[in-house]
């Protein structure tokens, strides 16, 4: 794979003032040769014409990037190609590159394979390169940038590194009973490892703070019929998402809006008004609802304000901590009384303190502070691995049991980062203790 020299187009495909066409690997050198470019110094701009190798036709004129290895992106020679962005020059220069011996085209995120083969990144920072690339809010361009800075490599690392440093000591206590071992040894790696396991658990029990920004939070709006629920949607979407009428049970399917509130992305679904019989299709749509309630982050709980003083029993009856509590209609409300953000859809009278509001508990929900939060299922699963064994080691009943649990949980850890490796538990081992007669 690494002989092999790969290119493709790098910015969106579609018409564009500029396109820029990428070269990875040992023959791009000969490539830009080939195809007539004077290389540029390393890392400077330079302009230059692309000629067509075999009828040595001029296919545009651009500039040429040029990162010989190992400073690039993916460790390898690299090449940019920044030319005219439209579709017959970049499929001339395609061409002309796949014509090319030792070349062919990239596969899906090979550059990054690469630079992730090449010691350039971790998983964790080619994770959130491809965030980053599909990242719709600030929020999540924010996260994305903070991992591929490396804030969760370092995290994971340093764990790993102090959990190997913990197994040398427990394997030196195996191997050598009978050397002159500081006494404290076992008891140490016990307090190191205790500790590594409260600085796990607590980056786990984070509410899923960091998934819910890359993945957005899901917000179910729900209520008795006829409340003004999809008037809601519509108002937060600007857009008339969902049918709004005055006869009660109008909404039956779920109906969702991808949605980016203050910098954060949320799915916001609307949902069939709860109320008892109704025929078998609304029925499911209130069953539908109800489950959509059970899996939000945040419920915005809708009541008719036409029934004001009253409330909607089966819709308090959901109410929670994680709910917002909307009483609609206010227009026809002469003396708000009770706890409730007051809206009129139709008014438009405190929709904006109703939308700050809604801000605000999206950020509460999401915004993790200083700590980088887990932003994946990949992450979580791995880390409960090694939590798991961290726990099934502490209970051992033979230290050398015990260490096989702590290699497990190194290696959970390990593949979080991409990196597994056996050898450097020795390394610690001599370091540490020069046992070396
Ligand atoms: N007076 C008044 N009427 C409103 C307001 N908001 C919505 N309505 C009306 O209330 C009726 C119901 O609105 P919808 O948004 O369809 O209500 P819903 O909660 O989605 O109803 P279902 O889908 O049947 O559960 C419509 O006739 C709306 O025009 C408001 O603020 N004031
Ligand atoms: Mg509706």
């Amino acid at each position: 794979m690494a002989g092999e020299t790969i290119f493709a187009l790098a910015s969106a495909a579609g018409r564009a003032g500029i396109a820029v066409i990428r070269l990875s690997g040992s023959h791009t050198k000969t490539a830009l040769t080939r195809m007539g470019c004077i290389l540029p110094p390393a890392r400077k701009a330079a302009r230059t014409r692309f000629i067509d190798p075999s009828s040595r036709e001029v296919l545009d004129d651009g500039l040429l990037l040029w990162f010989p290895a190992p400073h690039s992106f993916t460790g390898e020679d690299v090449a940019e190609l920044h030319v005219h962005g439209g579709r017959a020059v970049i499929d001339s220069i395609l061409t002309a590159l796949s014509s090319i011996e030792g070349l062919r085209p990239a596969e899906p995120g090979e550059f990054t394979r690469r630079a992730f083969a090449n010691d350039k990144m971790d998983l964790t920072q080619a994770e959130a390169l491809a965030d980053l690339v599909d990242a719709e809010t600030r929020a999540q361009a924010k996260q994305a940038l903070r991992q591929m800075g490396g804030a969760l490599k370092e995290l994971y690392d340093d764990w790993r590194h102090r959990l190997v440093q913990a197994l040398a000591h427990l394997e030196a206590v195996i191997d050598f009973p009978d050397e002159d071992l500081p006494p404290a040894v076992a008891d140490k790696v016990w307090g190191e490892v205790g500790e590594l396991r409260q600085g796990i658990e607590k980056h786990l029990d984070d509410g899923g703070r960091g998934e819910r920004i890359r993945e957005g939070l899901a917000i179910a709006i729900i209520g008795p019929p006829n409340a003004g629920k999809s008037s809601l949607l519509n108002a937060l979407a600007r857009r008339e998402a969902a049918i709004v009428s005055a006869i009660p049970g109008t909404t039956r399917d779920v109906v969702e809006v991808h949605m980016n509130l203050g910098g954060y992305a949320v799915m916001l679904a609307d949902t069939a008004g709860l109320r008892e019989a109704g025929d078998v299709i609304e029925n499911e749509g209130i069953k539908r609802a109800r489950a959509r309630a059970a899996d939000a982050d945040l419920k915005i709980a809708v009541f008719d304000g036409a029934m004001h003083p009253a409330r909607d029993a089966a819709t308090a009856a959901l109410v929670d901590a994680d709910t917002l509590v909307v009483v609609n209609k206010a227009d026809l409300i002469s003396s708000p009384t009770g706890n409730a953000q007051f809206v009129s859809v139709k008014t438009g009278a405190g929709l904006d303190a109703f939308v700050a509001e809604l801000q605000r508990r999206i950020c509460s929900k999401a915004d993790s502070g200083a700590a980088m939060p887990l932003t994946r299922a990949r992450h979580r699963k791995a880390l409960k691995e090694c939590v798991d064994a961290l726990a099934r080691a502490r209970a051992a009943s033979l230290p050398e049991l015990a260490a096989e649990d702590l290699r497990l949980a190194a290696r959970a850890l390990g593949r979080l980062t991409g990196r597994v490796e056996v050898e450097e538990i020795l390394d610690v081992v001599f370091r540490d203790f020069c046992i070396g007669k």
